[in-house]
């Protein structure tokens, strides 16, 4: 009884779970990186975010100044943020390689010197 209640219930629910957790092939779990950013006039603290392909990368991003955005074209990641404001989310760094995230704010012409770059290994 309790078996097949049990087999039930992985064969209703393995299915959805495995949709949203893929297996990793090569056996290493994705970490989960947390990252804290200043933006001001003009540039990112940190200019470097390193982490590891398949990691899952939380950033939080706060404005110690004016309006400003994390822009990282190849990731297609286009963050405002307010003014003396903040912004976390979340994605994996599923592509390797170096990208470089910039602010792509054009109220202030000294936002294009805000630049620095996501490395995933
Ligand atoms: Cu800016």
């Amino acid at each position: 009884m309790t078996l097949v209640t049990r087999r039930g219930w992985m064969q209703r629910w393995l299915p959805l779970v495995g949709a949203f957790v893929p297996m990793q092939p090569d056996a290493e779990a994705p970490g989960r990186r947390v990252f804290t950013l200043t933006a001001r006039k003009y540039s990112f603290e940190p200019e470097v975010i390193d982490v590891r392909r398949n990691d899952i990368v939380r950033l939080t991003i706060t404005s110690a100044d004016i309006a400003h955005s994390f822009t990282v074209d190849a990731y297609r990641i286009q963050k405002r943020i307010a003014a003396g404001g903040s912004v976390t989310f979340e994605f994996r760094a599923d592509e390797a390689g170096r990208f470089p995230f910039y602010c792509s704010m054009r109220a202030d012409a000294g936002c294009q010197e805000m630049r620095g770059e996501l490395i995933v290994r």
